[in-house]
């Protein structure tokens, strides 16, 4: 069911990815969030936050600095830099040892991002936004996360085999710039200019992408796709989000983005004993 995949991280012990479901804990910095208290007062909530979802069992802190969105007004490099970057530096002051992740597609932060401690690079545009990326994560060897968003997607075609090649792309400008195939993960980008039928599609057919021989990233926490659905707000989709996850885990996938780190690590954790026997039984 489950691909086993080593992922080398820089100066860290690589990720290991297989039947062991693995949590990624959504640290948003944006300035709106949790704090008007200013710049000393929003790194130590972001702090706190990052404490808690490793309290709660967070395999790796996904960083951003929310110029990703979509619909988003686009952040300036400078003004997504001032947002993460001391962020960074405190979960490294701080001692956390848990590898961080950088939610960028701009090169110039994710480069900046690394050489203060962060070991993967979370790409929503799959290395194809700009040829600086791949560079970036081969100087380093980082991890990479290539995310499929495809804003000029022929409605008309197939969506996994639109996926699965624009997958295939970023694998290549990988390897073209001397990042190994070993150090990626992919990720179907649920949400990103697609269509509620074609998310859940990809969720049921997620099993596909695993031809191409990487593991596999889902990222649905909270998200419209829920939402539309049960007609509720994002902060009432925990229920939903579980559901999307577990049915990822089944269907092949190897970590989980969330923002509810707990809730969606003990029902992973129950749908892995499913699979795979309760741990007493695994060895
Ligand atoms: C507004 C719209 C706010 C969308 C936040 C979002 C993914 C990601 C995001 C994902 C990977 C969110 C998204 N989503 N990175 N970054 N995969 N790899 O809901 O699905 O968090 S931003």
């Amino acid at each position: 069911m489950h691909s086993n995949h080593t992922i080398a991280l820089p100066n860290r012990p690589p990720l290991l990815l297989g039947p062991t479901p693995l949590v990624m804990g959504i640290l948003n910095v944006t300035p709106d969030s949790f704090s008007d208290g200013g710049q000393h007062d929003r790194v130590a909530s972001a702090l706190a936050h990052a404490r808690q979802m490793l309290a709660e069992g967070a395999d790796i802190i996904d960083i951003g600095g929310e110029s990703t969105r979509p619909g988003a007004a686009p952040v300036g490099v400078q003004e997504e830099l001032d947002r993460v970057m001391p962020v960074i530096d405190a979960l490294v002051a701080d001692g956390i040892t848990t590898p961080i992740s950088i939610d960028t597609y701009k090169p110039l932060v994710a480069d900046q991002a690394v050489q203060a401690g962060a070991s993967i690079i979370n790409d929503v545009h799959g290395l194809q936004g700009a040829p600086e990326m791949a560079e970036v994560a081969a100087l380093h060897g980082t991890a990479v996360i290539a995310m499929h968003w495809d804003k000029a997607r022929d409605p008309a075609a197939p969506l996994l085999g639109a996926v699965a090649d624009y997958l295939r792309r970023s694998v290549a400008m990988a390897e073209r710039a001397g990042l190994a195939r070993d150090r990626l993960i992919v990720d179907p980008g649920f949400g990103f200019a697609k269509s509620l039928t074609e998310n859940y599609a990809l969720l049921d057919r997620l099993d596909e992408l695993a031809a191409l021989g990487l593991p596999l990233l889902v990222g649905t926490s909270r998200k419209s796709m829920i939402g539309k659905l049960l007609g509720n707000q994002p902060e009432e989709r925990l229920a939903g989000t579980i559901a999307t996850n577990v049915l990822g885990y089944l269907r092949g996938g190897h970590i989980f983005r969330v923002h509810d780190v707990r809730a969606n690590r003990d029902a992973l954790r129950v749908a892995q004993a499913t699979l795979y026997g309760p741990p007493e039984n695994r060895g």
